[in-house]
């Protein structure tokens, strides 16, 4: 087994861990990279002239290429690590959003985004009278596409939308999306930290602008995260951070920025990690993200009929796998989704429970909280059943009168 957590017991019962959606399990081979880069080549990066240093830098700007590969970049120099996904779309908005937007401009989002991708947007609504337009949803929790297109006018500088919603597990349409606002002249980020982990990525294709993920959902360690952006943009913006390997020359008076990438990775990086997320990309490359998307979505078919058949659930977001992740809100009776969450965790299931960073969409569905399952590759049908059987057992629990007299 590649995954030594999932050998442990929680409460005395096996884990069945499923909250990958907040972060997922490591596998061996990355634990032991970060160990081996302590061990053996420690250093800091781009400035020394140092055996050590030659070999963490030949690492860390290795990681580059494998993850543009991955994504279907040709040009590493477009791939800039953060320190996930929330930074990736925080430098979005401080390095490209204060140059480029103005009082009256508008952003398109949608209402199933994760604080992430509001919050930095929402600076821009209060101090500069940039107007945020959100997109709806479905009955069935897909964006409504045709009110999108009804919001897009030439004042739409920026469309930003997530790939996968981390709440209902809608794979929105983002090539098609990308495409509408580009007829309008607006630039698209996408918010990929749902997406990136489970569904095979090629840049190229989707042709939105930045795209943004987290190292932590995809096998890799926490700290690190993505950005790519277009070259032409990301050269005509100025620096999110300043410091120490973000420049190429500095004097009393000015300084002269690096050239991208590093023209945004400003102090001495998260070394281990980021070659550690090369791992994790290998090792996914190595099971192929086609496969992983086909696993995940035979799990989901099995988890999604498994949940709606259950009396007195209600599981949220689009009632097919089609164009969805195997990830499920869902509520039981009116049991608090922290409730469930409690007994669920005394069988050993971890899953999520709360508003899950999206309180605009709890606003919107009308709910306080949901509890959520979220699965990943090492996940089975037997994780299935246990969670499952302990749903049905947070139902008794609940149902016994209370012992006040
Ligand atoms: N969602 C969840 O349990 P960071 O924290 O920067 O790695 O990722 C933020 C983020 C951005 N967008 C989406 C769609 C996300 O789901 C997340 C993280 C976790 O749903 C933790 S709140």
């Amino acid at each position: 087994m590649d995954f030594p957590i999932l050998g442990r017991k929680v409460h005395g019962k096996r884990l069945v861990y499923l909250d990958n959606a907040a972060t997922t399990q490591k596998p061996r081979q990355v634990i032991e990279a970060i160990t081996r880069y302590y061990e053996e080549y420690n250093s800091n990066i781009h400035r020394g002239i140092h055996a050590l240093s030659g070999q963490a830098t030949a690492a860390f700007e290795g990681v580059r290429k494998t993850v543009a590969n991955f994504i279907g970049v040709e040009d590493p120099a477009t791939i800039i690590f953060t320190r996930g996904t929330t930074e990736a779309i925080n430098l979005v908005s401080y390095s490209w959003g204060e140059k480029n937007l103005k009082p009256g401009d508008e952003i398109v989002l949608s209402i199933m985004e994760h604080h992430s991708n509001i919050v930095p947007w929402l600076r821009f609504a209060k101090d500069r009278g940039v107007i945020l337009k959100y997109v709806e949803l479905t009955p069935e929790g897909r964006l409504d596409m045709e009110e999108y297109r009804k919001l897009l006018g030439p004042r739409v500088k920026l469309v930003t939308i997530t790939h996968m919603s981390n709440v209902l597990g809608t794979i929105n349409p983002i090539k098609e999306i990308t495409a509408e606002a580009h007829r309008v002249g607006a630039v698209v980020l996408v918010d990929g930290a749902q997406a990136v982990p489970h569904v095979a990525l090629n840049m190229g294709d989707i042709d939105c602008d930045f795209y943004a993920f987290s190292s932590h959902k995809m096998l890799g360690p926490t700290g690190v995260g993505v950005l790519w952006g277009r070259r032409e943009l990301l050269e005509e913006m100025t620096p999110f951070n300043y410091g120490g390997d973000m420049i190429r020359q500095v004097h009393r008076d000015h300084a002269e920025w690096n050239d991208i990438p590093w023209k945004f990775e400003a102090g001495t990086s998260n070394i281990a990690d980021v070659i550690a997320l090369g791992v994790a990309v290998d090792y996914l490359q190595e099971i192929d993200m086609e496969n992983v998307h086909r696993y995940e979505e035979d799990l989901g078919v099995v988890a999604l009929r498994t949940l709606r058949d259950l009396p007195g659930v209600k599981v949220y977001g689009p009632t097919t796998m089609e164009n969805r992740g195997a990830l499920f809100s869902f509520n039981v009776g009116d049991i608090h989704a922290h409730d469930v969450g409690t007994v669920l965790d005394q069988e050993g299931i971890a899953i999520r429970a709360g508003h899950h960073c999206a309180m605009p969409l709890m606003q919107y569905m009308k709910v306080p909280a949901t509890a959520r399952a979220s699965m990943y590759i090492y996940n089975t049908r037997e994780d299935i059943q246990s969670l499952a059987k302990a749903i049905v057992k947070a139902q008794e629990v609940f149902s016994k009168p209370a012992m006040v007299k």
